[in-house]
């Protein structure tokens, strides 16, 4: 045969474009994109009729915690491992998935947490796959490393403004960004200000105020607005790209949509927590509020979705990401429930685990939710993550002759009743989903990762095996980067 596959019928949308093309797939890659009816079944060892549904390069999901050590509050792993964290990735629809390789504090070497978290990985993944380095202690032997993480394919970074086992001062900060464009690295940078939410925290607590719900409380929206301003502020000392990861407050969308009204290589993302919960779901009975519990927290009211919305529409946020870190609701050891003691009924807000499961549901609820243009949904859902993170355009569209294989087929209009997402219906090993009950109008109808059927929602659903995954060596970003101006241009440090 002259192809392995060809994708029939399907209204194939780009960030760029949306047309009617048949898709040939020839090893792994896309070959060619042709007008409907040109391309013969007869060449090809299988033919998918999209019937006219969306075709879509695969999700590229670049916040993901898997199996990670207790940094974000509570104790033991992140619940999901490599393989069940992609299996849920790949049953949704994501394809490419970047997690964190997380250096704490007490930690001198990063390449030595890069070889650690790479084993953890390796043979057991169902996406492609890449890590960005979280950087908790940017020592002298740390920053020295950088170089050697280009080497290995890692072009991204992550630090931390909260968090007591990952802050970094502002000086330290400065560090980390000068030594990152030096390399041609990106920053991710976590903008909530610690010193103040633990004051903040102290205060709620000495007036037993305890619940989930107090969470919120303990970081409103200034706390992330203001933590927000300074990173942009040292970014732009530096003349260093940034991506503030998980923006959740309108007021630090204005803060980082002027900053690159003024031209910086400031860079935002969002997640789905942030257009679907808000700081009513941390208080509902029977401690059912912490499921909710992740960090920006959900905000106060639909307005403040609708603010978020309207940054993706208009180009402040880059990528919509799930920020997956999931944790038991109802494991006593290392769960959400297991701040839960006689001395405190009600549990205790500052001590559990941040973080919400995502992976699975994110392309669904982004899309039935019906408030982007197909083309811009790709854009932030794929496109902008593989430019970002330097995958494109391996990954992110669908060019012939040099991107993977890697589409996204969903149902045509009318096929697929609306229904309502249950837990059940996914993949992760989380005993919960924050969006239970929402309904959808969409799910992936086949998901395909170089070439292969890996997911076949009305036969079979899960059909590849955990290890097909692949170590994605990243180059640079192509977005823009570091704008050479000022006194700290790169060539002087
Ligand atoms: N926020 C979360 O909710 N979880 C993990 C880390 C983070 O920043
Ligand atoms: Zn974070
Ligand atoms: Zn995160
Ligand atoms: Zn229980």
């Amino acid at each position: 045969d002259t192809f392995d596959l060809l994708v029939v019928n399907g209204l194939v949308v780009t960030a760029s474009d949306t047309a009617n093309y048949d898709i040939a797939i020839k090893d792994g890659k896309i070959a060619l994109l042709a007008p409907p009816g040109l391309l013969s079944a007869k060449n090809a060892a299988r033919v998918i009729d999209a019937e006219g549904g969306y075709v879509m390069p695969g999700g590229v999901d670049c916040h993901v915690h898997l199996e990670e050590p207790a940094l974000f509050g509570g104790k033991g792993r992140s619940s999901d491992t490599f393989e069940t964290g992609t299996r849920s990735s790949i049953c949704g629809g994501t394809t490419t998935i970047v997690a964190f390789a997380p250096q704490a504090k007490t930690m001198p070497s990063l390449l030595s947490v890069l070889d650690d978290t790479q084993a953890r990985a390796q043979g057991n993944c169902y996406t492609d796959y890449s890590f960005h380095m979280l950087v908790g202690h940017p020592g002298e032997q740390a920053l020295s490393e950088f170089p050697k993480l280009r080497e290995r394919g890692i072009s991204s970074l992550k630090i931390y403004m909260t968090y007591t086992a990952l802050q970094l001062r502002d000086d330290e900060i400065l560090d980390v960004l000068l030594a990152s464009r030096k390399e041609g690295i990106t920053t991710m940078i976590h903008a909530e200000n610690g010193d103040v939410l633990n004051w903040m925290t102290k205060k709620l607590e000495e007036r037993q105020l305890y619940a989930p719900k107090y969470h919120a409380t303990s970081r409103p929206q200034i706390v992330e607005n203001e933590a927000t301003s300074r990173a942009i502020a040292l970014a732009e000392l530096m003349d260093a790209p940034i991506l503030v990861v998980h923006v959740s407050s309108p007021g630090a969308a204005a803060h980082l949509r002027d900053a690159q009204t003024r031209g910086l290589p400031v860079y935002a993302e969002t997640c789905p927590q942030y257009l679907y919960l808000t700081r009513d779901h941390l208080d509902k009975p029977n401690f059912e509020g912490a499921k909710c519990v992740c960090s920006p927290p959900p905000r106060d009211s639909a307005a403040d979705h609708d603010a978020i919305w309207l940054g993706l529409t208009n180009g402040t946020f880059t990528v919509l990401s799930s920020d997956h870190c999931p944790f038991m609701f109802e494991d006593h050891e290392t769960g959400k429930k297991s701040v839960i003691s006689q001395e405190f009924p009600e549990g205790r807000f500052k001590a559990i685990p941040n973080g919400c499961p995502g992976i699975e549901t994110r392309l669904a609820l982004t899309l039935s939710a019906n408030r982007l243009s197909p083309q811009k949904f790709v854009e932030v859902t794929s496109t902008n993550a593989a430019r970002l993170y330097g995958l494109y355009p391996q990954k992110g569209t669908i060019l012939p002759g040099v991107s993977d294989a890697d589409l996204n087929i969903w149902y045509p209009p009318g096929k697929l009743a609306p229904f309502k997402l249950t837990n059940d219906m996914l993949h992760h090993n989380v005993d919960y989903t924050p969006f239970e009950g929402v309904e959808l109008n969409q799910w992936p109808r086949y998901t395909i990762l170089r070439g292969q059927v890996v997911w076949d929602r009305d036969n079979g659903g899960l059909l590849a095996k955990k290890g097909c995954g692949q170590f994605l060596h990243r180059g640079k970003s192509t977005l823009p980067g570091p704008r050479k101006q000022g006194d700290w241009d790169v060539s002087a440090f």
